[in-house]
């Protein structure tokens, strides 16, 4: 059994293993030069051949126990007809939603304009370098989705003011989105996916209404993951309450993001825990590396813990950081 699947199932918590979030990207050199000459991102998430080697490039360097497939979460916004481009210094720029067009949207066609994302994972697969190890397939949950697809931008400077304005056109969009995700995680886990990631990024700008936005959808795309018997995780990016998240929406396993209280939390969550540890830290010293990398580790001794990041690896990280981050994973004892 692969090590991250013993934390998850058997809860063995004698073993580290690791993962980072955002671990194929731009942080490696070799992304980069892949990067220069493919400005278009769509399109490279759409290559399986040069998304394979994306994947594999952490792997080749780093002791990781899982892969995590090279795509985006707005590859389901581009599946369902909506243009999306990622822009220079900018970040993503989505087009108007034609809801005539959703609605005559079907599962094959879908899966077909997706169809590069599942030949990647069917060939990562097989690959020997991924022996022992979890190959991660991965959504956008439905309340970060329905986000991106009406602020048509980054919401880092808020929402929209109308964003809430036309409420039927949110409702039916949330009903799409739990139909066309269910359809990506099946064809992922069909591919050769061993484990589903749901990113819900901006769920700490949910304001009221949780259970419409946050518990509702993630418990239906938990529960449907768990029907195809591929464990999941949930990171539920800058919510305030984690324990009642994971009370009322029981993922196998939760990624903490870098504002949780570690200690506070382990006395109010029982299941696997994954993440924590804020990213920027890898922009400091070593021994600072190795104070807060050594916290989330001894907090963590007695339960299963996965240790990855509370949020993607920053594109300024150097290489020689995240190698001692690795060897003092590794170390721990
Ligand atoms: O070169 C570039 O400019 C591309 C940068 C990049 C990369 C490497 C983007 C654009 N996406 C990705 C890959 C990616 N995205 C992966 C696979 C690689 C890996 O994890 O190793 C994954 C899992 C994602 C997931 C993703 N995309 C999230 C959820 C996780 C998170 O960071 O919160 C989100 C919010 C996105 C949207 C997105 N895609 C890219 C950017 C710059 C953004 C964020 C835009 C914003 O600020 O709103």
């Amino acid at each position: 059994m692969t090590p991250i699947k013993e934390c998850l199932i058997n809860k063995k918590t004698n073993i580290n293993p690791m993962w980072l979030m955002r671990q194929a990207g731009r942080y490696l050199p070799e992304f980069r030069e892949i990067r220069k000459l493919n400005t278009n991102f769509i399109e490279l998430c759409l290559n399986a051949e040069l998304s394979e080697q994306i994947t594999l490039q952490p792997l080749d360097r780093f002791d990781f126990d899982a892969a995590i497939i090279f795509s985006d979460i707005l590859m389901i916004p581009y599946g369902l007809g909506q243009k999306v481009e990622f822009k220079k210094n900018f970040g993503p720029n989505l087009g108007e939603i034609n809801l005539n067009e959703l609605s005559d949207l079907d599962e094959l066609s879908f899966t077909d304009r997706m169809s590069p994302i599942y030949k990647l994972l069917q060939n990562l697969s097989k690959n020997k370098k991924l022996k022992n190890k979890d190959l991660i397939g991965f959504v956008g949950a439905p309340w970060t989705l329905l986000v991106y697809m009406i602020n048509k931008v980054s919401p880092k400077n808020g929402l929209s003011n109308n964003f809430f304005a036309d409420m039927e056109r949110v409702d039916y969009l949330l009903r799409i989105l739990d139909k066309f995700i269910k359809i990506h995680i099946k064809n992922q886990v069909n591919a050769g996916a061993t484990i589903i990631q749901i990113f819900d990024s901006w769920s700490g700008l949910i304001e009221k209404d949780f259970d419409k936005f946050l518990y509702n959808p993630t418990l239906s795309l938990v529960n449907f993951t768990k029907q195809l018997g591929v464990p999941v995780i949930c990171f539920p990016r800058g919510i305030s309450d984690y324990p009642l998240f994971c009370k009322n929406v029981k993922p196998d396993m939760v990624n903490i993001d870098y504002n949780v209280e570690p200690e506070n939390l382990l006395k109010n969550v029982s299941i696997p825990i994954q993440g924590g540890l804020d990213p920027k830290i890898l922009l400091t010293d070593k021994k600072s590396l190795k104070n807060e990398v050594t916290k989330y580790l001894e907090i963590f001794r007695d339960h299963p813990y996965v240790f990855n990041l509370g949020h993607g690896i920053l594109p300024e990280t150097r290489i020689d950081m995240v190698e001692e981050m690795v060897t003092i994973v590794r170390n721990f004892k």
